[in-house]
């Protein structure tokens, strides 16, 4: 059977090329990480070859007999997972998880309150550039200027003072736990249905290591690979009650053909997250977090919010003289992958920014623990330092190799 070395060399140096990356960086976006091989290998599967509109046992094509087993096996699991009442595990992002929640609860024009993007809220919460900021009448609410951590009395003056019909928490890029029943009061307080986006915290959720919003939201949605360690894709939970409503607003309205290899790989992962290494996985990515945290600002640097109670932490680079841009191309100079990202009050725009998001899911996953953190911490304060000095970033990237060498990338050496 040919492969595609054989059909196709240029795609093949790129995979090739991308392997040998995500060896030898380490790799701190907050939202990434590596899915296990049986995950790989399911979302390489035949499994792509379907068409399957509908839902298990309801669909408009023949020949589904397969893929309605592993649909309905993902939806169990994510049921179980996460003590749910109802998943839809079709929504082929989290953009499109969150539409399709807009699309069952509200009508174009309605009201809806989420944190402003500025602050660590996401591109669906409201952009103006997003259809969410296009189609729905946004009002944002931010963190506390002192404390940089969700202040929830403000947050309830704001609901009362803009009555929205959509509360949304869960964010990008915000290192606190969320209190979830706080957001189910104030929701209640002024009738408004509660969203939870737990996009970025779904795999320390499952794990044990942050409250359930489940119980709380009306409808959770949630991306599969982040902390959660599955494919690309999302999901969504709801109550019984908002069940039918949801599922149409998927499909037909929103989307055709579920992706089903996709799908499948969703069902592998959730199995995963039910195995008690699972559980251990999330606390360390935690520990990992909270131990890069203290080795940066033991160093000087300042975190904003003063530390983490999760998977990220946000650094204001502004100390140390550079914009979030600089810092960001000054580490991956030298093999230590972040993201630029704006803090909370930040007078620079969004492509400039004063701070670097640095998450641990990714470094977790190839087993690297709190005392290797005071590693990454120093390459990353090494980096910075050496910022003009290109020779010196290069050979920071070495020894940052040398040290990634050292821990097998799941998916790959696993
Ligand atoms: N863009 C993702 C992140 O990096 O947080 C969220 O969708």
């Amino acid at each position: 059977m040919p492969t595609v070395a054989t059909c196709d060399p240029e795609i093949a140096q790129v995979i090739e090329n991308e392997q040998r990356r995500q060896r030898h960086q380490l790799v701190m976006i907050a939202s990434e990480n590596y899915t296990s091989a049986a995950v790989l290998e399911t979302t390489g599967s035949v499994l792509t070859n379907k068409y399957a509109e509908g839902y298990p046992g309801r669909r408009y094509y023949a020949g589904c007999e397969n893929v309605d087993v592993s649909e309905q096996l993902a939806i169990d699991r994510a049921k179980q997972l996460f003590g749910a009442e109802h998943a839809n595990v079709q929504p082929h992002s989290g953009a499109q998880a969150n539409m399709a929640a807009f699309f069952s609860l509200v009508n174009p024009g309605d009201r809806i309150m989420g944190m402003s993007l500025n602050h660590g809220g996401h591109l669906t919460h409201g952009s103006p550039v997003n259809f969410s900021g296009k189609l729905y009448e946004f009002g944002f609410y931010g963190v506390n200027a002192d404390t940089e951590a969700l202040d929830y009395a403000e947050v309830q003056r704001q609901a009362e003072e803009f009555k929205p019909a959509i509360i949304i928490a869960g964010y990008t890029a915000y290192p606190m736990e969320i209190d979830f029943k706080r957001f189910r009061d104030i929701a209640d307080s002024i009738n408004a249905i509660l969203l939870v986006d737990m996009a970025h915290i779904a795999g320390l959720i499952a794990g044990g290591v942050h409250p359930s919003p489940v119980g709380y939201a009306d409808i959770v949605t949630s991306t599969t690979h982040k902390t959660l360690r599955g494919p690309r894709g999302a999901m969504a939970l709801t109550t019984a009650a908002l069940s039918r409503k949801y599922n149409s607003a998927v499909f037909p309205n929103m989307q055709g053909g579920p992706m089903q290899h996709a799908i499948a790989g969703k069902a592998v992962a959730f199995r995963e997250a039910m195995q008690p290494e699972f559980k251990k996985y999330a606390r360390q990515v935690v520990q990992n977090a909270q131990a890069l945290a203290s080795g940066l600002s033991a160093a000087g640097l300042r975190i904003v919010a003063g530390g983490t109670e999760n998977h990220m932490l946000l650094v204001d680079t502004r100390a140390i003289g550079l914009t979030g841009r600089q810092a960001e191309e000054a580490l991956i100079a030298a093999g230590l992958v972040v993201n630029k990202n704006t803090i909370p009050f930040d007078p620079e725009s969004p492509m400039v920014t004063s701070g670097i998001r640095i998450g641990t899911p990714a470094l977790t996953s190839r087993d690297l623990k709190a005392a290797d953190m005071e590693n990454v911490a120093g390459y990353i304060i090494e980096a910075l330092d050496a910022r003009d000095n290109e020779d010196k970033l290069a050979n920071i990237g070495v020894e940052v190799a040398k040290f990634a060498s050292h821990f097998p990338v799941p998916g790959l050496d696993l």
